[in-house]
């Protein structure tokens, strides 16, 4: 499921920072996205996360560019070897906690303090930076 919800970089800051929150976050990702239990996420289990990174690819004006399929490959495999930071063709959790983090901030930093609209899988984690804002602001 996707819906469109409006963030600025502080949300995803205020999430990261939130250590408990967000190594619970990555734990439960990972562990969704490692289908087979073994601790390790391969190319082909990396896919559905890195094709939700791609959706929030956005260019200068802030706006959501849609996937060019005929690139999509040779995209992934470049975020794949981005987050398998020793080679050995899998994303460990070690990994793929810093990893992740590394692209939050970098996320952030784009948005700064120009609160943007995005289009957001059900299951991400800047959905999930949204919820906690909602969650923590009541
Ligand atoms: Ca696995
Ligand atoms: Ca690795």
């Amino acid at each position: 499921m996707l819906s469109t919800e409006i963030l600025d970089g502080a949300t995803i800051l205020n999430f990261i920072k939130d250590e408990e929150a967000f190594t619970f976050a990555v734990r439960r990702r990972f562990a969704e996205l490692d289908t087979d239990n073994d601790g390790l996420l391969r190319y082909d289990e990396m896919l559905k996360e890195l094709q939700s990174l791609r959706v929030i690819e956005s260019d200068d004006t802030g706006t959501v560019l849609k996937n060019d399929p005929a690139k999509d490959d040779e995209v992934y495999r470049s975020l794949f070897s981005q987050f398998d930071h020793d080679s050995d063709g899998a994303v460990s959790l070690a990994e793929y906690t810093a990893e992740t983090k590394k692209m939050m901030v970098a996320i952030a930093d784009g948005l700064g303090f120009s609160p943007v609209q995005m289009i957001l899988e059900d299951d991400s984690f800047l959905k999930r930076a949204v919820e906690r804002k909602h969650s923590s602001t009541v």
